[in-house]
């Protein structure tokens, strides 16, 4: 079982995201106190858990995050981070499921921004944060996420753990989604499974079908156990309230 909330930090980001045109002082006190280490530092007081969901776009992360709202039981208890230049159109598709949706139009996420987005938050409504961002075949960069989580489909092929071996190197979680239409499709599950053990033999792969159902809640108990080791750790102990259960 892959060990919950290892901190995802990518040596190889560039530094200081987002801050052209800023001064020399402010670049200084940037690089040394960088906006995803802001974030997580916040973060961590508040034991709010921030998980980054990639993949391609049409994998299906827009409706698992969907279905991961509709079944979990503290909805209102998850904010959403929608990444991308149409994603205020997937914003408006959830923010009747969660907490708060916000989106950010770009292709993809600068810590800054993301930390811009969190900071409007009152932390101490939220258990967990998700972000849905796409992803090149690139390393995903630290944006301050406790966990990142890949997201392929069927439909997708066989062949995109290998595709996205950056991406597989830096998930704890491979969802692959749309597990309904196995065998309309051209699709090798052990080959993929098999791609994504050898590339990183510590993730966790969940099949899951946002159609049926299926898998969801293997999903959310991973979540669940993520939300409550996050809480745990968080320096004033965060008493639950009775009944916050994460699967109802
Ligand atoms: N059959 C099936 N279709 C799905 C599933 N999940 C998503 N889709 C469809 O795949 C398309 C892309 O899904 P979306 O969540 O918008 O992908 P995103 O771009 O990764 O956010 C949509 O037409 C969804 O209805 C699934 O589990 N099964
Ligand atoms: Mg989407």
């Amino acid at each position: 079982m892959t060990p919950l909330l290892a901190t995802q930090s990518d040596s190889s980001a560039p530094p200081a995201n987002g801050t052209n045109g800023l001064n020399s002082a402010m670049k200084r006190i940037l690089q040394h106190n960088p906006p995803e280490s802001q974030l997580r530092a916040a973060l961590a007081r508040a034991g709010v858990l921030m998980v980054r969901l990639i993949g391609p776009p049409g994998a299906g992360k827009t409706e698992l995050i969907e279905a991961t709202l509709r079944r979990c039981s503290v909805p209102h208890r998850v904010a959403v981070v929608t990444v991308n230049p149409a994603s205020a159109r997937e914003a408006q598709r959830l923010e009747k499921w969660c907490g708060k949706v916000a989106h950010i139009n770009a292709p993809v996420p600068l810590a800054a921004t993301v930390w811009e987005a969190v900071s409007k938050l009152n932390l101490a409504d939220f258990d967990m944060i998700l972000i849905e961002g796409s992803s090149g075949l690139a390393r995903p960069a630290d944006i301050g996420q406790d966990a990142t989580v890949a997201v392929l489909s069927v439909s997708g092929g066989d062949d995109k753990a290998a595709a996205y071996d950056p991406l597989i190197q830096s998930s704890l979680v491979v969802i692959l989604t749309k597990t309904d239409i196995l065998g309309l499709v051209k699709f090798d599950e052990r080959v993929f499974r098999e791609d994504v053990h050898m590339i990183n033999p510590a993730a966790d792969v969940i099949g899951v079908s946002a159609v049926s159902g299926a898998g969801i809640f293997e999903w959310l108990r991973w979540l669940e156990n993520a939300r409550n080791a996050k809480r745990d750790a968080a320096p004033h102990a965060i008493e639950p309230d009775a009944g916050d259960n994460f699967i109802g």
